[in-house]
């Protein structure tokens, strides 16, 4: 029996930075390798607010964003073999097809097989949207839209996890967690003894010293212009913070002076590309590497002198942490289930799906790490 199509409330970013409205919108069936999912829980991680902004270069207007949460399959299209509906799921932004060209390599945890109709913010099969409201076409986002009651994604975008998993936890397990701890564990493969430094100490940071301690980090760096944020962050591993504002010398020079030479393994959680030039060098001469995992607007670039480099600097960057979502998303949920990795520890608001436009206020205050919405 075809599908119906479902009308249901979502929250539409109709043009840059102007309040998200609740609307009702149209969700048409899922076609041939796609899934429409019931959202439960959705979190709210910076890169919605940035490509709310207007900044990202793929943000296209009117469009339903959203990348972090859980819930429950509804139907399926033609062909969807993996997921069935009532099967509990996180919707990956970062696809695995297990067929491409960057699945099978082996290098990469990125996806070729969805990634071009993603960023367009429409589905595959007909480059079109499933999203509409009264025959108004509304684009997807990063080929989750999790800001909605139900959704639509590609079957190479779910993961299906333990149905005893808590949905209104293990929905931060769609990004900034997994791409804090991968930051570490897949992308630098930070060894025992290293003394490691975070720039930004927002959940991505605060995930990267989490992955640090578990790898035996001896010294982890926290570094926020935020000296509120100090506090907790001391509970996720971190053993020296730093304010820049408390100091005249460039933040490099302050983390050189600090560690003898510099640090073994530092990361750039913000998406300033001025603080990821301080977290290249401010790395040891000879070995140290540096992780860009923040994202950066629209027209601004790195720099720093290839001498850096040249002397055995080591710039890299990752993204959802180097994880392939649909395989290990679920090992990441029983990770959570086994209290071998925290989650519950980062989510500091709970609001609902009508209240968005008050939780990304929070998001800019100094006191929140996730919000988590009941959609
Ligand atoms: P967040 O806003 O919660 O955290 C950022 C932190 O940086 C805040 O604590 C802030 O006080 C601090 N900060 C800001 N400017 C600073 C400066 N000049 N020096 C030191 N600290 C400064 O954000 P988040 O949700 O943790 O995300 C962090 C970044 O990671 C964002 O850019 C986000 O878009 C990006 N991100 C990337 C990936 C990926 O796959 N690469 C995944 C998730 C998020
Ligand atoms: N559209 C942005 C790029 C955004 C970006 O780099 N996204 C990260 C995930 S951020 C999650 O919070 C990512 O995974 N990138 C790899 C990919 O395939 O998008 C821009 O600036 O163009
Ligand atoms: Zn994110």
């Amino acid at each position: 029996t075809p599908g119906q199509v479902i009308t249901c409330k979502a929250a539409v970013a109709w043009e840059p930075n102007k309040p998200l409205v609740i609307e009702d919108v149209q969700v048409a069936p899922p076609q041939v390798g796609e899934v429409r999912i019931k959202i439960l829980f959705t979190a709210l991680c910076h890169t919605d607010a940035y490509t709310w902004s207007g900044k990202d270069p793929e943000g296209l207007f009117p469009c339903i964003l959203g990348h972090e949460a859980a819930g429950v399959v509804e139907s399926i299209g033609e062909g969807v073999t993996e997921v069935q509906p009532g099967d509990h799921v996180i919707p990956c932004y970062q696809a695995e097809c297990r067929e491409c060209k960057f699945c099978k390599s082996g290098k990469t945890n990125l996806c070729g097989k969805v990634r071009s109709a993603t960023g367009v913010g429409v589905m595959l099969s007909d480059r079109k949207s499933r999203f509409s409201i009264n025959g108004k076409p509304i684009y997807h986002f990063m080929g989750t839209s999790t800001f909605s009651q139900y959704t639509v994604v590609h079957d190479v975008s779910v993961a299906k996890i333990d149905p005893k998993a808590p949905l209104e936890k293990v929905c931060l397990l769609g990004c900034g967690v997994p791409t804090g701890l991968g930051a570490v564990w897949n992308t630098a493969k930070v060894e025992s003894g290293s003394i490691v430094a975070i720039f930004g100490l927002g959940t991505v940071g605060l995930a990267v010293a989490e992955g640090a301690k578990t790898a035996g980090a001896s010294r982890i760096i926290g570094i926020d212009i935020d000296s509120k944020k100090f506090d907790t962050a001391k509970k996720f591993g971190v053993t020296e913070f730093v304010n820049p504002k408390d100091h005249e010398k460039p933040i490099q020079q302050v983390i050189v002076d600090l560690t003898d030479g510099g640090v073994d393994y530092s990361f750039e959680c913000i998406g300033n590309v001025s603080v990821m030039r301080a977290a290249l060098e401010c790395c040891h001469k000879g070995w140290g590497t540096s992780v860009i995992v923040g994202v950066a607007a629209s027209g601004q670039e790195i720099s720093t002198r290839p001498f850096q480099l040249v002397t055995g600097r080591v710039w890299k960057g990752t993204a959802f942490g180097g994880f392939k979502s649909r395989s290990q998303v679920p090992w990441l949920v029983e990770k959570y289930l086994k209290k071998e990795i925290k989650v519950d520890e980062y989510i500091t608001h709970n609001l609902t799906l009508g209240e968005i436009n008050e939780a990304f206020h929070l998001m800019h205050e100094g006191g929140c790490l996730r919000c988590v919405l009941k959609v």
